[in-house]
Parts: structure tokens; C-alpha cells; sequence
């Protein structure tokens, strides 16, 4: 049986207060072991709508996940997910991240794709992702599960919009065609520790196939991106906790760097 719209408002409401007060939860599936994909995007959509209502945040472009064949494989699930970035989230590198509103925060080095165009279609294809692509720029998304302990379903990473809490693009931006998206490396140094590396190669062979995959999936319930949309397409190599006093680098191949440090 589909959730009730009454269970639905319940599910946003525990989601939404859990993110306002910096507190775990437990899983939604401990609760309703059998929420589908389709339910938990239903959730994910609704918990757009109540941010924006309660706090006027707005929708300004999706972040994708589980687009590398090893966290995917560590989820048991072949596809990759999709969640809203909304105005809220836009953190600045000269600006110290709070530690206090986050739970158990981890970053992850990814390539943000800044769009100069609208996209939409169940037929758009990489190619029409790189000509709506007016800048790529190195980011870090700051992920924060609501989750005790960041353990989750499928369905409830997607519930709760994918883990998103924050994110950072870098100054550097560069047009699509100047360079090889699909060969970006990567270093991820946490406090001047190298502590993992990457390639966009990880990310379904190239950002452009991950991005297009969403553009298709938006396509299906009549959505797309719009210009001025930020893309985060998705993590380079595995994601790192960190903590207050806590200063995280990626450098990119190509396309300079960006930092985050939290106080
Ligand atoms: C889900 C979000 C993953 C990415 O880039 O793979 C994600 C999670 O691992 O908490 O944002
Ligand atoms: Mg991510």
C-alpha cells in the first residue's frame, strides 16, 4: 500500500526538525521497511516544499550520488540518485563552516557544472549537457545523513535528499570545452594530510553521463534544470569525515582548487 499523505507530512516534518536541531535519527525504514524508491523521491520532493514554505529557501540545482561503481556496490544498487541543492546550502571558502549545525559532516571533492541554459527532456543528450554548460568549477559538498551513524537504505538516503547539507564552489571557473571532463585527477589533503585521490573517471566514466542519466530521470515527472542551475555531479573519491578545526583541500587537474574550514 502507498504511504498515506498523512504518514508522507509525518516523514517530512521528523526529516526537516532532525536537520534544524543537528539530531540523528533513526531510519525511516526501521519504521516502514517497505518504502519504495518512487516514495522515498516523493518524500524528497515534498521536503523541498516544506523548507521552502517554512523557511524560505529556494531551489537553485541537484547534486547527484552513488555515482561510482563502488558506492554502488557498497549500497547493493546499480543506478545513481539525485537530490535538490537549495540557497541555503551555498557555503563560501573564506567563510569557516559551523560545526554545530551539522551532525557528523563528511566532504567530497566533485566538479560543479554551472548551466547557462534551460535542459530538460527525456531525449537530452551529453552533448546537450555540455552546450548548456556555461562553467565547470571545483567543489566540495559538505554531506550530513540525518541517519545514526550515516547508515541508510537506498530509500532513505533518497528520503533525505541525499545526505546534502552544504556545498562550496571553488573561483576558478572554466568552459566545458577547454577541458577533458571525463580525465579530471583530484587530491584531497585534510590538514595538509593527502588522505584520498580521485579521477572524474569514477564518477560513471564522465560528470556529463551522470548528469545526463538525471536530466532524464527530472524528464519523467516533468522537471528539468534551469539556467543558473548548479550541478554537483557527484563524488570523486570516498567522502571524509571531519571536525572542528578541521581544514580540507581538492585539487584538481586542471582546474585549481577549492577549501573548506570548519570552527
Ligand atoms: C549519499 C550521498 C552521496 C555522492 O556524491 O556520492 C553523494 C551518501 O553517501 O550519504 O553525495
Ligand atoms: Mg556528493
Amino acid at each position: 500500500m502507498p504511504l498515506m499523505k498523512n504518514k508522507e507530512k509525518d516523514i517530512i516534518k521528523f526529516l526537516y526538525n532532525a536537520e534544524c536541531n543537528a539530531q540523528e535519527i533513526v531510519k525511516i525504514t526501521d519504521q516502514y521497511p517497505k518504502l519504495t524508491v518512487k516514495e522515498a523521491y516523493s518524500l524528497q520532493h515534498g521536503l523541498l516544499a516544506h523548507k521552502i514554505y517554512e523557511n524560505g529557501t529556494k531551489r537553485i540545482g541537484i547534486k547527484l550520488g552513488l555515482t561510482s561503481k563502488e558506492k554502488q556496490k557498497m549500497m547493493g544498487v546499480n543506478e545513481a540518485i539525485y537530490g535538490y541543492l537549495h540557497s541555503d546550502m551555498i557555503a563560501y571558502e573564506w567563510e569557516p563552516i559551523e560545526y554545530s549545525p551539522l551532525i557528523h559532516p563528511k566532504a567530497e571533492p566533485e566538479i560543479a557544472f554551472l548551466l547557462g541554459e534551460d535542459l530538460q527532456g527525456e531525449d537530452v543528450t551529453a552533448r546537450d549537457v555540455i552546450s548548456a554548460t556555461k562553467y565547470v568549477a571545483p567543489a566540495l559538498e559538505i554531506i550530513d545523513s540525518r541517519f545514526k551513524d550515516f547508515r541508510f537504505t537506498l530509500a532513505d538516503v533518497i528520503a533525505d535528499n541525499c545526505s546534502s547539507a552544504k556545498f562550496i564552489v571553488g573561483s576558478r571557473w572554466v568552459s566545458p570545452g577547454a577541458i577533458d571532463l571525463g580525465n579530471i585527477g583530484m587530491v584531497l589533503s585534510k590538514n595538509g594530510k593527502v588522505i584520498a585521490t580521485g579521477s572524474s573517471a569514477a564518477v560513471l566514466g564522465n560528470p556529463v553521463t551522470a548528469i545526463t542519466w538525471a536530466v532524464h530521470q527530472l524528464a519523467s515527472k516533468g522537471e528539468g534544470l534551469k539556467k543558473g542551475d548548479v550541478v554537483l555531479s557527484g563524488a570523486m573519491s570516498k567522502a571524509i569525515a571531519f571536525n572542528s578545526n578541521d581544514s580540507i583541500v581538492a585539487q584538481f587537474n586542471n582546474l585549481g582548487s577549492v577549501s573548506l574550514y570548519c570552527e
